[in-house]
């Protein structure tokens, strides 16, 4: 390296160098690190092979996992113009509008986001999504969007999976570029947790609607619209949709609770299309909405605004597609749904059958079944690969009506409760959970504020104490974080406000009580500053998407870099190599990049040295190759 610096500086170039030159030039002596990917790639396959993955859950295979067969479009295939190209080409506005007259149901995939958030935690990696792809875009142009990214993947994508959240969306904006690509969006909480400044979350939905964002369905954990505006202005700059949302909880057949009735539902909506909203979105995290309120709900709001409606809901009722297809019967535009061995229980409802049940009726959706059921294939060969974390309810349940927990959270609950050894003590813990929602006031549930009653109910249930009992309690009991912020107005305000007695109870004189929008609290963020630090931290120079990662979510992303230096892009793996390593013996093709491509076997891991350490050998592309892992066992 030392030489390729000489050889190449200018200075040497333009024969004007001397021997005195290498004590006067410094930099030839910053060496570039060795992009030896397959080194590292080979290291890391030696790791987990050796010490296991630690987000694997200690989880073993007993042989290599099936190889799914990948959907391909016949040959000659040309990719057609989707609705992307559509919006391109019309403009936001109009496009709306056209959703808004078209009289197919049209259809949003969500396989890509949400589906593998509630079925597996989120763990989907984008070596899956991309082998489906091409198939996707050359076969089922007629979707109107893909959900693919936002709401948990931004985290788990470098926390668990080690990939980069940007590249994710690049590479599938490659591979499909004419399906619009949806994400969610958290309002003022972005892809986190927290409330973040104002001009952290317009910046971040300009980044995303660059790298090829199309539609951002935007909402608040607790229906508070003020905490909507940055984000729903931000993406009047850009070419996408603003898709503004009323989070549905509750039950507007039941008079006795009134809270979250139609009218209330209909004047948000009122109120969203004033805020600037392209598109409306029903999102029934938790899928409460039953059939005979999506027909009220949408016909409502077909008649009192203007904007195309768009329906969210999950299926862990196991009768989600009954309202799905109500709310069709009475005109919403969009819906959306999984591929078929993608749905059911905490997912969506399944695409293919509501497909199949639309055929030859007024709102045919026109999609190819018979690619959608190629799709279900592959999704069912993939699935097994995530077996460790795929943990939800093989059935549907009429519990939710009492817990009204959101997909999403139900098998982390779940999973979290297993973890600290109260998994027999479920059916308390959901009961708990009503209860502390009863506490709070009735709230909204869904991230952050489900995370909140999450946190109170395990709380709670740890300690043995009863919801009713919490004024039992001494002010000064050490509460989760999560409830003191939000009882004093970290996330914003519910309807009607937090029960003012608990707030006192709680946040005694703590912590100052904030009834202002929390944006107005936090100050601007200087990008320059936030880059400079993270290029101290992470010693390279940073470009725009780790800036932004960073600002999400500093330490994991960090430690996500921190991974990436070390073991190169190890998205490129199968995801069976990822998180299991490679058994003695297996095979595995790596393409690190088109053209080249690594054919990798595990020939031999040797007994650890009095160091500790194992040689771990492979054949690479024909040649032995080996590394030294030191055996953390
Ligand atoms: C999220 O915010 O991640 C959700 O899926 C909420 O439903
Ligand atoms: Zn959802």
């Amino acid at each position: 390296p030392f030489l390729e610096n000489v050889i190449n500086h200018p200075e040497f170039r333009a024969g004007n160098a001397t021997t005195r030159m290498i004590d006067t030039t410094p930099e030839l002596f910053h060496f570039k690190p060795r992009r030896d990917r397959a080194t590292k790639l080979l290291r890391y396959l030696g790791d987990v092979s050796v010490n296991e993955n630690p987000y694997a859950k200690g989880f073993k295979p007993s042989g290599p996992f099936p190889t799914p067969r990948v959907p391909k479009a016949p040959r000659g295939t040309e990719i057609q113009k989707g609705s992307r190209d559509l919006l391109l080409e019309l403009g936001a506005t109009k496009f709306s509008e056209w959703v808004r007259n078209e009289k197919r149901l049209l259809l949003t995939d969500t396989t890509f986001r949400d589906a593998h958030q509630s079925l597996f935690a989120t763990r989907m990696r984008t070596y899956d999504m991309l082998r489906v792809a091409p198939a996707v875009a050359a076969m089922t142009p007629n979707l109107f969007s893909m959900e693919m990214w936002g709401g948990a993947t931004f985290d788990t994508a470098m926390r668990f999976l080690r990939e980069d959240p940007w590249q994710r969306l690049t590479q599938l904006r490659e591979a499909i570029p004419n399906i619009c690509f949806q994400m969610l969006f958290r309002g003022s909480n972005a892809v986190g947790y927290t409330n973040y400044p104002d001009n952290v979350v317009a910046g971040f939905i300009k980044h995303a609607a660059t790298n090829g964002m199309d539609i951002f369905r935007i909402f608040d954990s607790l229906n508070y619209l003020p905490n909507l505006k940055a984000a729903m202005e931000a993406v009047q700059d850009t070419h996408a949709i603003c898709e503004g949302t009323i989070c549905y909880t509750g039950d507007i057949l039941d008079e006795k609770r009134d809270k979250y009735s139609l009218k209330y539902y209909v004047n948000l909506a009122k109120e969203l299309e004033q805020m600037g909203a392209h598109m409306l979105c029903i999102k029934d995290m938790a899928g409460l909405c039953r059939p005979a309120a999506a027909s009220k709900l949408v016909s409502a709001l077909r008649d009192e605004v203007g904007l195309p409606i768009h329906f969210h809901t999950h299926d862990t009722s196991g009768i989600s597609a009954a309202s799905v297809l109500n709310g069709a019967h009475a005109g919403v535009d969009i819906v959306d749904a999984a591929i078929a061995s993608m749905s059911g229980g905490t997912s969506q409802p399944n695409l293919n059958s509501i497909v199949a049940a639309l055929q030859h009726t007024e709102r045919d959706t026109e999609l190819d079944l018979d690619a959608l059921n190629r799709y279900s294939d592959y999704w069912e060969r993939v699935r097994p690969v995530y077996k460790p974390f795929d943990t939800a309810p093989p059935h549907g349940t009429a519990e939710v009506y009492l817990h009204e927990m959101p997909g999403g959270q139900f098998t982390n609950l779940k999973e979290q409760a297993e973890a600290m050894g109260l998994g027999r003590r479920w059916p308390e813990i959901a009961r708990t959970y009503a209860d502390v929602n009863d506490l709070f006031g009735d709230i909204v549930k869904v991230t952050p504020s489900s995370k909140v009653v999450g946190d109170m109910t395990m709380f709670l249930v740890t300690k043995g104490i009863k919801a009713s009992e919490v004024y039992d309690l001494p002010s000064n009991t050490p509460w989760p974080e999560s409830v003191i912020d939000m009882l004093s107005g970290g996330l914003g305000q519910p309807p009607g406000g937090f029960p003012q007695k608990l707030v006192e109870h709680i946040c005694g004189d703590r912590v100052e009580i904030r009834t202002k929008r929390p944006g107005e609290y936090a100050a601007a963020v200087d990008f320059e500053k936030s880059r400079k630090e993270l290029e101290k931290r992470i010693e390279r120079p940073a470009n725009d998407d780790d800036v932004w990662s960073y600002l999400m979510y500093p330490d994991v992303f960090v430690t996500f870099d921190q991974h990436r230096q070390k073991y190169s892009d190890v998205s490129v793996l199968p995801t069976s190599a990822y998180f299991y390593g490679l058994l003695p013996d297996e095979e595995v093709s790596i393409e690190i990049e088109q053209g080249k491509t690594l054919i990798t076997r595990l020939t031999h891991v040797r007994e650890p040295d009095e160091h500790g350490i194992r040689t771990v050998s492979f054949e690479l592309n024909g040649l032995e190759r080996s590394v030294e892992i030191a055996d953390k066992a």
